[in-house]
């Protein structure tokens, strides 16, 4: 894949989704930052790129695409050839994959943005009904698909990332060491210096 721009607004928007998966795989990127504060994004050329004026979007040689579940899954299918970050297609782990890819995009994701929203108790215990049964999953395997790193641990790693910001996980320690093991990655370093994760 030649000449692939990412567009984004801040450091911790769902581009860092993105720019952590395209790090992981070693590819070459440039990026164009827009400015939020005079919506440059809802307005003029962006809106040829996303018309929903919303973030992260990539374009390519031969591809506009916005979505960043999207984009993840196109750039897993197109460069990640050699299936380090996501399984294979024939096996049992492709469907708890998809599972756990869209858990972290919808079903988690509104969980947390509701709770860094208002954190009220009807949020908090929204959440805390997924962090639970997370900490006993995770306290018997590394990473959410099982002992190896994959593509969903980007996607619900990205929403542990801005928790974390909000939301004391110590009494959740295997979720906590999760976070803390994923965070420091180097692909995920800018998205971590962003929320805050020392
Ligand atoms: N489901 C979309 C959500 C996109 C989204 O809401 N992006 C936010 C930044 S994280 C945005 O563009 N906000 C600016 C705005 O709505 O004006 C995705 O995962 O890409």
């Amino acid at each position: 894949m030649t000449n692939l721009t990412l567009y984004w607004l801040i450091p911790k928007d769902r581009s860092s989704r993105v720019r952590w998966l395209l790090r992981e795989l070693n590819v070459e990127f440039s990026e164009q930052q827009m400015n939020a504060s005079i919506g440059e994004h809802r307005s003029g050329d962006y809106l040829n790129i996303n018309p929903f004026g919303k973030v992260p979007a990539i374009v390519t040689d031969n591809l506009t695409l916005s979505e960043s579940g999207a984009i993840l899954l196109y750039l897993l299918e197109t460069l990640d050839t050699e299936h380090r970050f996501s399984p294979r297609r024939d096996t049992e782990l492709w469907p708890i994959f998809l599972q756990w890819f869209l858990w972290g995009l919808t079903t988690f994701e509104s969980a947390v943005f509701a709770f860094n929203g208002n954190q009220g108790d009807k949020e908090r215990a929204n959440l805390e009904r997924f962090l639970a049964p997370l900490d006993h999953i995770l306290a018997s395997q590394d990473y959410l698909l099982g002992d190896t790193f994959s593509a969903v641990d980007i996607t619900c790693g990205y929403d542990f990332g801005l928790l974390s910001a909000n939301y004391d996980l110590a009494s959740y320690p295997a979720v906590q060491a999760f976070v803390s093991r994923v965070l420091a990655r180097p692909a995920a370093k800018s998205f971590a210096k962003a929320v805050g994760w020392p």
